[in-house]
């Protein structure tokens, strides 16, 4: 029998945003409950459990901002955490606030759909013990910016007869002790997993289709000085987030590349280098890398240069070494290249020699050889932002679903909401802050919670909608297409246009502003009383 439950507020996901929102909302005085498809919280890292999964933002940003005694007192052993490190933090502060009572697990929203008698959303769930409908005035989906997985359209991977795994849904029991192992993908997932696993395996072989610029990331164990400076400084750490552009914690530079002689275009790179992170080398020595063609090559002839003297084997430098812009997610490393040193690690360049499919020996590639494999890793990244809403059935107003409303691209204003599904909030939705996912997640969050406040004071009787309309949504995507335009990002084909899902038409999924702009905005937003919203 389907169980009934009214309720204030329901959150979806319970990931870092979705503790958030919980948190948030709880401590509002609103009824809440927050479920998830997994067994318990961590969302994203949760289900990331690869060898070498961490998170490539310096740890003492790596966490929520407002609860600064946590700030000063919870460990952390590195410069960058791994991902049990992360679990257990996300455990910490949901037991510390005590949120686990509003949380249900192994639970899976079905539906929602919008309820126009009632003013509430009539959301569908199921779980093992059975059948639920949820009716709650605000709905906020907070199912991950990455989390739909996407395996590769390649024939015959099916009919693989050894280990098949995606990198998102890592059987803790697998074992690659002594295996021969092969992997596609080599983004900032696959470069992970290559490093961590390249020691332990028979072989390793990276089927490569696009060749990545990456940097070292510095990692090394925190010692006791630096975490002292950190937490004297906590305050003035984050105000810093908040003023920047992308809230990595990195200096940002506003120096031109070509201005400098190449003498000090070299050292000003090596010196980024040598400090490491991924960020900082493409932010913090020059301000136009991400704009200027010509300064981006500056850049790209630099990490070249690194690859050749890193690899030995000039074969495997040559495949190794990208030919296109430096204008993807930057990545850094704790040793990727270093790794196709070992005589266990190959790659197979699949531009040259594409897959053909896969048997069940392994990958067969264009020029008839049958790599044999006993492993296949597929660290294909995900079905970003629209993924993970697409395959849920969301209804607003007048019948209309989140698959029609997105079916030129998905947008939302602001990130947080759409036209048509009032009362209904996204989490790291399209068009947010292309900045550190942590700080991002909290101030959209911040910005919802400011929505939900002004609905519940507002309004004492009756149904509280917050509805933003048609025309403050398509302003909010013209403005972010704007601000995309000139971007190097758009020469390259990756998740964060959507275009690594074959077929997909590239959209803006991102606000390129910066951070402290969307919160200028956001503040905008809050103190001329949320003119974007339709007032009933
Ligand atoms: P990414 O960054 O989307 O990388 C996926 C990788 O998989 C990339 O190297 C792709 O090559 C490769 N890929 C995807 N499909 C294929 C097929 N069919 N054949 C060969 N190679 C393929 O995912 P990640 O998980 O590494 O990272 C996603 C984000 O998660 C990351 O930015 C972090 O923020 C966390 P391509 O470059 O498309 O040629």
């Amino acid at each position: 029998m389907t169980r009934h439950i009214d309720i204030d507020a329901f959150v979806v996901g319970a990931g870092v945003g979705g503790i958030y929102s919980t948190y948030r909302l709880s401590r509002m005085g609103l009824s809440v409950k927050c479920i998830d498809m997994a067994s318990d919280v961590g969302g994203t890292w949760y289900w990331n459990r690869y060898p070498g999964a961490m998170s490539d933002t310096e740890s003492y940003l790596y966490r929520y901002s407002w609860d600064k005694d946590d700030l000063r007192t919870y460990p952390w052993t590195h410069h960058y955490v791994y991902q049990p490190e992360i679990l257990k933090y996300l455990q910490h502060i949901v037991a510390k606030h005590d949120l686990r009572k509003y949380m249900q697990f192994e639970t899976e929203m079905t539906s929602a759909t919008w309820n126009e008698d009632t003013g509430r959303w009539d959301v569908a769930c199921c779980s093992g013990s059975g059948d639920v409908i949820v009716h709650a005035r605000y709905l906020v989906n907070s199912l991950g910016l990455l989390s739909k997985v996407n395996y590769p359209n390649i024939p015959g991977l099916s009919s693989f007869a050894g280990d098949l795994v995606h990198t998102a849904r890592w059987p803790e029991e697998l074992k690659l002790e002594g295996k021969k192992v092969g992997i596609i993908g080599n983004g900032s997932t696959g470069t992970q997993v290559m490093t961590a696993i390249a020691p332990i395996v028979g072989s390793l072989t990276s089927f490569q289709r696009s060749p990545q610029y990456s940097v070292p990331s510095g990692q090394r164990p925190v010692a006791k000085e630096y975490r002292d400076r950190v937490n004297t400084t906590y305050d003035q750490i984050w105000d810093s987030v908040w003023s920047s552009t992308i809230g990595f914690g990195v200096p940002e530079s506003k120096r031109k590349t070509m201005e400098a002689t190449p003498e000090e275009r070299q050292q000003a790179f090596q010196e980024v280098w040598d400090q490491g992170n991924g960020f900082r080398f493409m932010f913090s020595a020059f301000g136009d890398l991400t704009t200027d063609k010509q300064a981006n090559e500056e850049a790209c002839k630099f990490i070249r240069g690194k690859i050749d003297e890193m690899v030995k084997d000039p074969r495997k430098a040559a495949i190794l070494k990208p030919k296109d812009l430096y204008a993807r997610r930057p990545l850094c490393d704790t040793g990727y290249y270093e790794i196709f040193n070992r005589e266990n690690v190959d790659v197979v360049d699949l531009q040259a020699t594409p897959i053909e499919k896969i048997v069940p020996e392994g990958i067969q590639t264009a020029d008839g050889t049958t790599h044999q494999l006993d492993a296949l890793i597929v660290a294909t990244g995900f079905d970003a932002i629209q993924g993970s809403y697409m395959r849920l059935k969301i209804t607003g107003r007048r019948g209309r679903t989140i698959e029609e409303h997105w079916a030129k691209g998905p947008k939302a204003f602001g990130s947080i909401a759409c036209a048509g599904f009032p009362n209904m909030f996204i989490v790291a939705g399209p068009q947010g802050p292309f900045a550190n996912f942590p700080p991002v997640i909290e101030s959209e969050i911040n910005f919802i919670m400011a929505c939900i406040e002004y609905a519940e004071r507002t309004t004492t009787a009756g149904p509280r909608i917050m509805e933003v309309s048609n025309k403050a949504e398509t302003e909010w995507i013209d403005l972010c297409n704007r601000l995309v335009e000139g971007s190097l990002f758009t020469s390259t084909a990756s998740w964060i246009f959507g275009q690594n899902i074959p077929g997909r038409k590239p959209s803006t999924n991102f606000y390129f502003g910066g951070l402290k702009s969307y919160l200028d905005w956001v503040k905008d937003q809050i103190s001329n009383g949320f003119p974007a919203f339709i007032s009933e």
